[in-house]
């Protein structure tokens, strides 16, 4: 049954034996970053990107509950708390991820009622359906403590993470704003810069929803703002976001910290920018998420959210954020983003604060990412139908390498699928795609390595392109704007042009194997293999 908040999914993972309650003091400041990214790697030991055959059986290290924090007397703080696959099953309540993308397959697979029989056969699906809406609850104990005139952020025991970083960011905040032509919510994950007590950064990169919903403000205050060419900063060229747009407008946000866990990833899934993410996450929980509206602006939250900061992001303003130390294992450089304006927080009595910290991989984003993965492949599948397999390994930090696997019908495939994901929501940001026929097995490295490598002619199979690059690719000729490469390492084929045979992968012959496999036992003594 799904979890109601953040405590209750706590004490799930206590259950499990995935979880540790850390009674030695620690500092929010480097320290905790520190011990969480030891823990996180447990498995692969600390600082490198150890290859497979270093790493430890065991899995990467538990969730942390820091109940001892220096500066903070009677704060708790949450973190790791997707950190490992079995985590994250734990936390969507499934066995194995693919149980979600099968639940996701049950509701596509919906053909057109024939006659009213078949109409009386959908209706329990429709009733399940109207489990994952979001209901508006009078109130929730988020609101048990409400500060309107005397609050701080400071008072919550917010990270540095890295020693370069700018200064504290809360790093897991659920930021609900609403589309103001469509009156929609979206609830995206974006990291906010604390600058003081009551301002932080809004770090939505441009292509994501709470930019747009941004930029329809600006269009609405601003009639000609349309033909700018980038609402927002423009930092590259060196021109720093000249000018300040007039009049100065506000956009209403709100933002839910420590929400039960299908809520919180919830707002990290790359979803259609037109769907609710409440909605998303009522389908992953399988019960409604409960909301409340917030005291000062025209939102709402989770009703059982530790804690809900409202206000305000001014249009008229840009403000220098970062760097911050990403999931790339670098520093995402300084920037220009806007800026939030906090006008009143409430929470629950001691809540406790829910966060994350990004570094080199493997770390818990990774497993989070891991998820994505396997839950949008068969969405992924109804625009791209010959796709059979992708995998997006945690070193390739997700926007840099997707390996993927098609059914070859028909000649030039391998590139109608590249650029088939190049438009495909955030799967655009893939800096590297590689595509292999059906029988390779994307999950293994060593398989895709054996097998690109041998079928490629570099000049002839790989396939360049221009576009949106991610906001973290530090390399890129232009911030957000760069190139792209994919691999086409599908056998070619004669009306591809290649005239000369395809050889066959060595491959032993059944009745071979059966008489070796016989004597195996035998051999495997003599030979001390056993
Ligand atoms: C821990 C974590 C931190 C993230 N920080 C940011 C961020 O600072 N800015 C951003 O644009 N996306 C960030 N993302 C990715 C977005 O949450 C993700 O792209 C999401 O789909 C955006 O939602 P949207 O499509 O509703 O805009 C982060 C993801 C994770 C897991
Ligand atoms: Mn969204």
């Amino acid at each position: 049954m799904a979890y109601d908040d953040l405590r209750a999914w706590i004490a799930a993972l206590d259950r499990a034996g995935e979880l540790r309650r850390i009674r030695t003091e620690a500092d929010p400041i480097l320290e905790i970053a520190e011990i969480t990214d030891r823990v996180s790697k447990a498995h692969v030991g600390t600082g490198a990107l150890a290859r497979p055959a270093e790493r430890s059986s065991a899995g990467p290290g538990p969730a942390l509950l820091f109940q001892n924090l220096k500066g903070h007397p009677g704060s708790q703080l949450l973190i790791n708390q997707f950190g490992s696959a079995e985590r994250m099953k734990l936390a969507l309540e499934v066995d194995s991820l693919d149980q979600v993308a099968d639940r996701i397959r049950h509701f596509m697979d919906v053909k057109s009622p024939q006659g009213f029989l078949d109409k009386v056969k959908m209706l329990p699906m429709l009733a399940e359906m109207g489990k994952f809406f979001p209901k508006t609850v009078p109130t929730g104990p988020c609101k048990e403590v409400i500060k309107r005139d005397s609050f701080s952020l400071l008072d919550f025991p917010i990270l540095q993470c890295w020693p370069k970083d700018a200064g504290r960011f809360i790093t897991l905040p659920c930021v609900v704003t609403r589309d103001p032509k469509t009156g929609k919510r979206n609830v995206g994950m974006y990291r906010m810069q604390v600058y003081d007590e009551r301002t932080t950064g809004m770090h939505w990169q441009r292509q994501k929803v709470g930019a747009e919903h941004y930029r329809e403000r600006l269009r609405e205050t601003q009639p000609d703002a349309g033909a700018r060419v980038d609402l927002m900063a423009q930092t590259s060229g060196g021109s720093l976001a000249a000018e300040r747009l007039t009049p100065a407008g506000k956009m209403e946000v709100a933002v839910a910290i420590g929400t039960d866990p299908a809520i919180t990833f919830s707002a990290i899934v790359p979803a259609p920018p037109d769907v609710e993410e409440y909605l998303i996450a009522g389908f992953l929980r399988q019960k409604p998420v409960e909301l409340v509206k917030c005291e000062t602006v025209d939102l709402e939250v989770p009703a059982t959210s530790e804690i809900v900061l409202e206000g305000h992001v001014h249009l008229d303003e840009l403000r220098t954020e970062g760097p911050f130390g990403d999931h790339t294992g670098f520093y995402s450089l300084e920037d220009l983003y806007p800026v939030f304006h906090v006008s009143c927080i409430t929470h629950r009595r001691n809540p406790v604060y829910a966060t994350t910290i990004v570094g080199k991989p493997p770390m818990e984003d990774a497993w989070m990412g891991k998820a994505v993965e396997r839950i949008f492949l068969p969405l992924m599948k109804l625009t791209i139908p010959e796709l059979v397999d992708i995998n997006l390994p945690i070193e390739g930090v997700f926007h840099n390498l997707m390996i993927v696997s098609i059914r070859k019908s028909y000649p030039g495939q391998a590139r109608k699928v590249m650029n088939a994901i190049w438009s495909l929501g955030q799967a655009m940001f893939t800096k590297c795609i590689i595509l292999v026929d059906e029988d390779v097995n994307v999950q293994d490295i060593a398989e895709v390595t054996l097998k690109v490598l041998n079928h490629i002619d570099p000049e002839r199979d790989i396939q360049f392109t221009l576009g949106p690059v991610d906001s973290l690719d530090h390399a890129s000729r232009l911030a957000n704007y760069g190139s792209k490469m994919g691999i086409d390492a599908t056998r070619k084929w004669p009306t591809e042009g290649f005239s000369r045979p395809w050889p066959d992968e060595i491959l032993m012959d059944p009745k071979t194997k059966e008489l070796v496999d016989s004597k195996w036992k035998a051999l495997a003594k003599e030979l001390g293999l056993e």
